[in-house]
Protein backbone atom coordinates (compact mmCIF):
# COMPACT_ATOMS: atom_id res chain seq x y z
CA UNK A 1 0.00 0.00 0.00
CA UNK A 2 1.33 3.67 -0.52
CA UNK A 3 2.05 5.78 2.02
CA UNK A 4 -1.04 7.92 1.25
CA UNK A 5 -3.53 4.98 1.17
CA UNK A 6 -2.61 3.86 4.66
CA UNK A 7 -3.76 7.06 5.61
CA UNK A 8 -6.89 6.17 4.39
CA UNK A 9 -7.46 2.84 6.15
CA UNK A 10 -5.62 3.66 9.39
CA UNK A 11 -6.65 1.22 12.22
CA UNK A 12 -9.25 2.98 13.96
CA UNK A 13 -7.67 0.79 17.65
CA UNK A 14 -8.90 -0.94 20.83
CA UNK A 15 -12.09 -0.61 21.82
CA UNK A 16 -13.60 -0.34 25.63
CA UNK A 17 -14.85 -3.91 25.93
CA UNK A 18 -11.26 -5.35 24.49
CA UNK A 19 -9.51 -3.27 26.81
CA UNK A 20 -11.88 -4.33 29.62
CA UNK A 21 -11.54 -7.93 28.30
CA UNK A 22 -7.78 -7.28 28.73
CA UNK A 23 -7.61 -5.47 31.85
CA UNK A 24 -10.03 -8.80 33.17
CA UNK A 25 -6.90 -10.87 32.69
CA UNK A 26 -4.39 -8.29 34.15
CA UNK A 27 -6.06 -8.66 37.45
CA UNK A 28 -7.10 -11.09 39.86
CA UNK A 29 -10.28 -9.40 41.19
CA UNK A 30 -11.74 -8.69 38.03
CA UNK A 31 -13.52 -11.67 37.03
CA UNK A 32 -16.55 -11.27 34.40
CA UNK A 33 -19.12 -9.63 36.68
CA UNK A 34 -16.89 -6.56 37.17
CA UNK A 35 -16.39 -6.21 33.20
CA UNK A 36 -19.59 -6.56 32.92
CA UNK A 37 -20.58 -3.60 35.24
CA UNK A 38 -18.21 -1.37 33.16
CA UNK A 39 -19.80 -2.10 30.32
CA UNK A 40 -23.34 -1.64 31.81
CA UNK A 41 -21.54 1.80 32.93
CA UNK A 42 -20.52 2.15 29.61
CA UNK A 43 -24.17 1.56 27.63
CA UNK A 44 -25.80 3.39 30.00
CA UNK A 45 -23.35 6.68 28.97
CA UNK A 46 -24.02 6.39 25.48
CA UNK A 47 -28.12 6.77 25.83
CA UNK A 48 -27.44 9.74 27.74
CA UNK A 49 -25.20 11.14 25.14
CA UNK A 50 -27.87 10.67 22.47
CA UNK A 51 -30.43 12.37 25.07
CA UNK A 52 -27.89 15.69 25.97
CA UNK A 53 -27.08 15.79 21.84
CA UNK A 54 -30.72 16.08 21.01
CA UNK A 55 -31.52 18.18 24.06
CA UNK A 56 -32.87 20.99 22.45
CA UNK A 57 -35.35 19.04 19.94
CA UNK A 58 -36.20 16.84 22.40
CA UNK A 59 -37.96 19.20 25.21
CA UNK A 60 -35.55 17.46 27.62
CA UNK A 61 -33.54 20.64 28.47
CA UNK A 62 -34.23 22.90 31.23
CA UNK A 63 -35.83 22.57 34.52
CA UNK A 64 -37.83 19.87 35.77
CA UNK A 65 -39.46 22.13 38.57
CA UNK A 66 -38.16 19.90 41.67
CA UNK A 67 -35.58 19.99 43.72
CA UNK A 68 -33.34 17.13 44.93
CA UNK A 69 -32.06 16.91 48.55
CA UNK A 70 -29.73 19.55 48.63
CA UNK A 71 -32.33 21.82 47.50
CA UNK A 72 -30.62 22.22 43.97
CA UNK A 73 -33.47 22.60 41.29
CA UNK A 74 -33.13 19.68 39.48
CA UNK A 75 -32.94 19.70 35.30
CA UNK A 76 -34.88 17.21 33.47
CA UNK A 77 -31.68 15.79 32.06
CA UNK A 78 -30.66 15.12 35.36
CA UNK A 79 -33.73 12.86 36.03
CA UNK A 80 -33.31 11.48 32.97
CA UNK A 81 -29.41 10.36 33.50
CA UNK A 82 -30.51 9.06 36.76
CA UNK A 83 -33.26 6.83 35.16
CA UNK A 84 -30.49 5.39 32.94
CA UNK A 85 -27.60 4.87 34.65
CA UNK A 86 -29.68 3.57 37.54
CA UNK A 87 -31.99 0.96 35.32
CA UNK A 88 -28.96 0.07 33.96
CA UNK A 89 -26.86 -0.83 37.08
CA UNK A 90 -30.20 -2.99 38.29
CA UNK A 91 -30.71 -4.74 35.36
CA UNK A 92 -26.59 -5.46 35.05
CA UNK A 93 -27.37 -7.69 38.25
CA UNK A 94 -23.82 -6.91 39.47
CA UNK A 95 -24.25 -4.26 41.73
CA UNK A 96 -26.07 -4.67 44.93
CA UNK A 97 -26.61 -0.56 45.90
CA UNK A 98 -26.25 2.87 44.28
CA UNK A 99 -25.69 6.02 46.12
CA UNK A 100 -26.64 8.50 43.83
CA UNK A 101 -26.15 12.30 43.96
CA UNK A 102 -30.21 12.74 42.94
CA UNK A 103 -31.62 10.00 45.24
CA UNK A 104 -31.60 11.10 49.03
CA UNK A 105 -31.08 7.33 50.01
CA UNK A 106 -29.25 4.46 49.17
CA UNK A 107 -30.57 2.37 46.53
CA UNK A 108 -30.91 -1.26 46.94
CA UNK A 109 -31.09 -3.01 43.68
CA UNK A 110 -32.76 -6.27 44.88
CA UNK A 111 -30.14 -7.98 43.21
CA UNK A 112 -28.26 -9.10 46.77
CA UNK A 113 -25.83 -11.46 45.41
CA UNK A 114 -24.04 -8.22 43.49
CA UNK A 115 -20.42 -8.02 44.76
CA UNK A 116 -20.56 -3.93 43.96
CA UNK A 117 -21.64 -1.09 44.86
CA UNK A 118 -21.44 1.90 42.72
CA UNK A 119 -21.68 5.44 43.51
CA UNK A 120 -22.73 7.97 41.41
CA UNK A 121 -23.13 11.64 40.27
CA UNK A 122 -25.79 10.64 36.89
CA UNK A 123 -24.80 14.45 35.09
CA UNK A 124 -22.86 16.51 36.86
CA UNK A 125 -22.87 20.64 35.77
CA UNK A 126 -26.19 20.28 34.52
CA UNK A 127 -26.94 23.73 35.33
CA UNK A 128 -25.06 24.26 31.76
CA UNK A 129 -26.89 22.12 29.83
CA UNK A 130 -29.44 25.17 28.63
CA UNK A 131 -26.55 26.68 27.12
CA UNK A 132 -24.55 23.78 25.20
CA UNK A 133 -21.54 23.67 27.93
CA UNK A 134 -19.68 20.33 28.36
CA UNK A 135 -21.32 18.09 31.40
CA UNK A 136 -20.42 14.83 33.04
CA UNK A 137 -21.10 11.51 34.58
CA UNK A 138 -18.55 10.62 37.41
CA UNK A 139 -18.58 7.63 39.54
CA UNK A 140 -16.71 4.77 41.83
CA UNK A 141 -17.02 1.38 42.13
CA UNK A 142 -16.64 -0.41 45.28
CA UNK A 143 -16.79 -4.30 46.47
CA UNK A 144 -19.21 -4.47 49.15
CA UNK A 145 -18.10 -5.88 53.16
CA UNK A 146 -21.57 -7.15 53.76
CA UNK A 147 -21.68 -11.19 52.89
CA UNK A 148 -23.06 -11.77 49.61
CA UNK A 149 -26.63 -12.87 49.54
CA UNK A 150 -27.76 -10.34 51.78
CA UNK A 151 -29.21 -7.02 51.50
CA UNK A 152 -26.77 -4.31 51.46
CA UNK A 153 -26.09 -1.83 54.53
CA UNK A 154 -24.62 1.92 54.92
CA UNK A 155 -21.10 0.23 55.42
CA UNK A 156 -20.80 -1.34 52.14
CA UNK A 157 -21.33 2.43 50.02
CA UNK A 158 -19.55 4.59 53.12
CA UNK A 159 -16.26 3.08 52.25
CA UNK A 160 -12.91 4.82 52.18
CA UNK A 161 -11.64 6.42 48.87
CA UNK A 162 -8.99 4.32 49.27
CA UNK A 163 -11.33 1.41 48.95
CA UNK A 164 -12.01 2.11 45.62
CA UNK A 165 -11.44 -0.52 42.78
CA UNK A 166 -12.69 1.16 40.06
CA UNK A 167 -13.55 5.11 39.31
CA UNK A 168 -14.28 6.70 35.90
CA UNK A 169 -15.96 10.02 34.30
CA UNK A 170 -17.77 10.34 31.40
CA UNK A 171 -17.70 14.43 29.44
CA UNK A 172 -19.77 15.00 27.40
CA UNK A 173 -18.26 17.88 25.51
CA UNK A 174 -16.69 18.61 21.75
CA UNK A 175 -16.13 14.73 21.97
CA UNK A 176 -17.09 12.34 24.24
CA UNK A 177 -15.03 10.46 26.47
CA UNK A 178 -14.77 7.95 29.11
CA UNK A 179 -11.86 7.98 31.29
CA UNK A 180 -11.43 5.18 33.46
CA UNK A 181 -8.81 3.78 36.66
CA UNK A 182 -8.97 0.69 37.69
CA UNK A 183 -5.96 1.23 40.30
CA UNK A 184 -2.81 0.52 37.27
CA UNK A 185 -3.04 4.08 35.48
CA UNK A 186 -5.67 5.99 33.67
CA UNK A 187 -6.94 5.48 30.14
CA UNK A 188 -8.85 7.82 28.33
CA UNK A 189 -11.47 6.23 25.59
CA UNK A 190 -13.26 8.39 22.68
CA UNK A 191 -16.74 7.73 22.05
CA UNK A 192 -16.80 7.01 18.19
CA UNK A 193 -20.88 7.51 17.60
CA UNK A 194 -20.92 5.88 13.90
CA UNK A 195 -20.17 3.07 15.27
CA UNK A 196 -21.42 3.56 18.92
CA UNK A 197 -17.99 2.22 20.92
CA UNK A 198 -15.60 3.96 22.53
CA UNK A 199 -11.83 3.22 21.84
CA UNK A 200 -8.67 4.02 23.29
CA UNK A 201 -7.22 7.17 21.98
CA UNK A 202 -5.63 8.65 25.48
CA UNK A 203 -3.68 5.19 27.10
CA UNK A 204 -2.07 5.80 30.22
CA UNK A 205 -3.02 9.51 30.52
CA UNK A 206 -0.26 11.21 33.30
CA UNK A 207 -0.97 14.72 34.79
CA UNK A 208 1.97 17.52 34.55
CA UNK A 209 3.43 17.63 37.39
CA UNK A 210 3.15 21.65 37.37
CA UNK A 211 0.40 23.78 35.57
CA UNK A 212 0.00 27.37 34.94
CA UNK A 213 -3.93 27.08 35.04
CA UNK A 214 -6.02 27.57 37.92
CA UNK A 215 -9.91 26.74 38.38
CA UNK A 216 -11.87 28.17 41.04
CA UNK A 217 -15.43 30.32 41.68
CA UNK A 218 -13.47 33.54 42.64
CA UNK A 219 -16.72 35.05 43.42
CA UNK A 220 -16.52 33.96 46.83
CA UNK A 221 -13.02 35.03 47.57
CA UNK A 222 -13.88 37.32 50.44
CA UNK A 223 -14.87 34.08 52.18
CA UNK A 224 -12.56 31.84 51.49
CA UNK A 225 -9.95 30.84 54.30
CA UNK A 226 -6.77 33.17 53.71
CA UNK A 227 -4.26 30.81 52.90
CA UNK A 228 -6.68 29.94 49.82
CA UNK A 229 -7.03 33.88 49.28
CA UNK A 230 -3.02 34.16 49.76
CA UNK A 231 -2.39 31.32 46.96
CA UNK A 232 -5.09 33.08 44.36
CA UNK A 233 -2.90 36.15 45.14
CA UNK A 234 0.27 33.96 44.09
CA UNK A 235 -1.34 32.15 40.89
CA UNK A 236 -2.05 36.36 39.94
CA UNK A 237 1.51 37.15 40.38
CA UNK A 238 2.66 34.66 38.78
CA UNK A 239 0.34 35.12 35.66
CA UNK A 240 -1.91 31.95 36.26
CA UNK A 241 -4.89 31.42 33.55
CA UNK A 242 -7.73 31.43 34.87
CA UNK A 243 -9.83 28.99 33.32
CA UNK A 244 -13.50 28.05 35.38
CA UNK A 245 -16.37 26.35 33.39
CA UNK A 246 -18.64 25.39 36.49
CA UNK A 247 -18.79 22.21 35.19
CA UNK A 248 -16.39 20.05 37.41
CA UNK A 249 -15.49 17.16 34.83
CA UNK A 250 -14.64 19.35 32.32
CA UNK A 251 -12.70 21.77 34.43
CA UNK A 252 -10.93 18.64 36.07
CA UNK A 253 -9.97 17.10 32.20
CA UNK A 254 -9.10 20.22 30.72
CA UNK A 255 -6.61 20.41 33.93
CA UNK A 256 -5.83 16.78 33.74
CA UNK A 257 -4.26 17.08 30.32
CA UNK A 258 -2.58 20.56 30.38
CA UNK A 259 -2.12 20.84 33.89
CA UNK A 260 -3.47 22.81 36.58
CA UNK A 261 -5.31 22.83 39.84
CA UNK A 262 -9.31 23.02 40.75
CA UNK A 263 -10.32 24.32 43.95
CA UNK A 264 -13.36 23.82 45.65
CA UNK A 265 -12.60 25.80 49.18
CA UNK A 266 -14.64 25.99 52.06
CA UNK A 267 -15.98 29.62 52.31
CA UNK A 268 -19.04 31.73 54.13
CA UNK A 269 -21.21 30.34 51.92
CA UNK A 270 -20.32 26.90 51.47
CA UNK A 271 -18.78 26.13 54.89
CA UNK A 272 -18.11 22.41 53.97
CA UNK A 273 -17.13 23.40 50.57
CA UNK A 274 -19.93 22.03 47.79
CA UNK A 275 -18.78 19.15 46.32
CA UNK A 276 -19.46 15.73 47.33
CA UNK A 277 -17.34 13.28 48.57
CA UNK A 278 -18.89 10.06 47.59
CA UNK A 279 -19.25 10.52 44.03
CA UNK A 280 -17.20 14.07 43.01
CA UNK A 281 -13.98 14.23 45.29
CA UNK A 282 -13.60 10.16 45.82
CA UNK A 283 -13.75 9.57 41.83
CA UNK A 284 -11.61 12.12 40.81
CA UNK A 285 -9.02 11.68 43.02
CA UNK A 286 -8.17 8.19 42.74
CA UNK A 287 -8.06 9.16 39.43
CA UNK A 288 -5.60 11.87 39.77
CA UNK A 289 -3.45 10.13 41.75
CA UNK A 290 -3.71 7.38 39.62
CA UNK A 291 -2.45 9.74 36.92
CA UNK A 292 0.81 11.22 39.10
CA UNK A 293 -1.22 14.17 40.66
CA UNK A 294 -3.07 14.88 44.26
CA UNK A 295 -6.13 15.69 45.50
CA UNK A 296 -6.58 17.36 49.09
CA UNK A 297 -8.88 18.63 52.16
CA UNK A 298 -6.34 21.19 52.48
CA UNK A 299 -4.03 19.05 54.64
CA UNK A 300 -5.72 15.44 54.33
CA UNK A 301 -5.49 12.91 51.76
CA UNK A 302 -8.90 12.80 49.85
CA UNK A 303 -8.93 9.23 49.87
CA UNK A 304 -8.17 8.93 53.38
CA UNK A 305 -11.01 10.16 54.43
CA UNK A 306 -13.67 8.33 56.66
CA UNK A 307 -17.31 8.99 55.10
CA UNK A 308 -20.05 9.51 57.25
CA UNK A 309 -23.18 10.72 55.33
CA UNK A 310 -24.15 9.80 52.07
CA UNK A 311 -24.14 13.08 50.85
CA UNK A 312 -21.45 14.72 52.74
CA UNK A 313 -19.68 17.78 51.19
CA UNK A 314 -15.45 18.35 51.55
CA UNK A 315 -13.39 20.94 50.51
CA UNK A 316 -11.13 19.79 47.76
CA UNK A 317 -8.23 20.89 45.61
CA UNK A 318 -6.94 18.44 42.78
CA UNK A 319 -4.69 18.69 40.32
CA UNK A 320 -1.09 18.70 39.18
CA UNK A 321 1.15 17.63 42.09
CA UNK A 322 3.34 20.40 42.65
CA UNK A 323 0.48 23.16 42.31
CA UNK A 324 -1.71 21.01 45.11
CA UNK A 325 1.88 21.22 47.51
CA UNK A 326 2.16 24.91 47.00
CA UNK A 327 -1.64 25.49 47.92
CA UNK A 328 -1.13 23.33 51.25
CA UNK A 329 1.55 25.66 52.10
CA UNK A 330 -0.04 28.31 51.52
CA UNK A 331 -2.56 27.20 54.00
CA UNK A 332 0.02 25.79 56.58
CA UNK A 333 0.62 29.93 56.72
CA UNK A 334 -2.78 30.01 58.14
CA UNK A 335 -2.35 28.04 61.04
CA UNK A 336 0.87 29.45 62.13
CA UNK A 337 -1.36 32.98 61.67
CA UNK A 338 -3.95 32.17 63.90
P1 LIG B 1 -24.05 19.76 40.55
O1 LIG B 1 -23.64 18.39 40.98
O2 LIG B 1 -25.35 20.18 41.16
O3 LIG B 1 -24.04 19.94 39.07
O4 LIG B 1 -22.98 20.78 41.20
C1 LIG B 1 -21.64 20.56 41.00
C2 LIG B 1 -21.10 21.62 40.07
C3 LIG B 1 -19.72 21.27 39.56
O5 LIG B 1 -19.81 20.67 38.31
C4 LIG B 1 -19.04 22.60 39.48
O6 LIG B 1 -17.65 22.49 39.63
C5 LIG B 1 -19.66 23.35 40.61
O7 LIG B 1 -20.94 22.79 40.82
C6 LIG B 1 -19.83 24.80 40.30
O8 LIG B 1 -20.33 25.43 41.42
P2 LIG B 1 -20.39 27.04 41.53
O9 LIG B 1 -21.47 27.47 40.60
O10 LIG B 1 -20.68 27.31 42.96
O11 LIG B 1 -19.03 27.55 41.11
MG1 LIG C 1 -22.61 16.99 40.79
Amino acid sequence: MSGQFEQLVLPIGTTLDRFINTQQSNFPFAKGEFSQLLRDIAIASKIVNREINRAGLANIAGSFGAHNNHGEEQQKLDIVANVRFTRALKLGGEVCAIASEEDEEMIDTGNHNGKYVVAIDPLDGSSNIDVNVAVGTIFSIYRRISPAGTAPTQEDILQKGTNQVAAGYILYGSSTMLVLTSGAGVDGFTYEPSLGEYYLSHPNMRMPSNGKIYSVNESSFAGFPPGVQDYIRYCHEHNFSARYIGSFVADFHRNLLKGGIFMYPESLKSPEGKLRLMYECFPLAFIVEQAGGKASQGGKRILDIEPKRLHQRSPLYIGSAEMVESLEKHLLLDRVRV
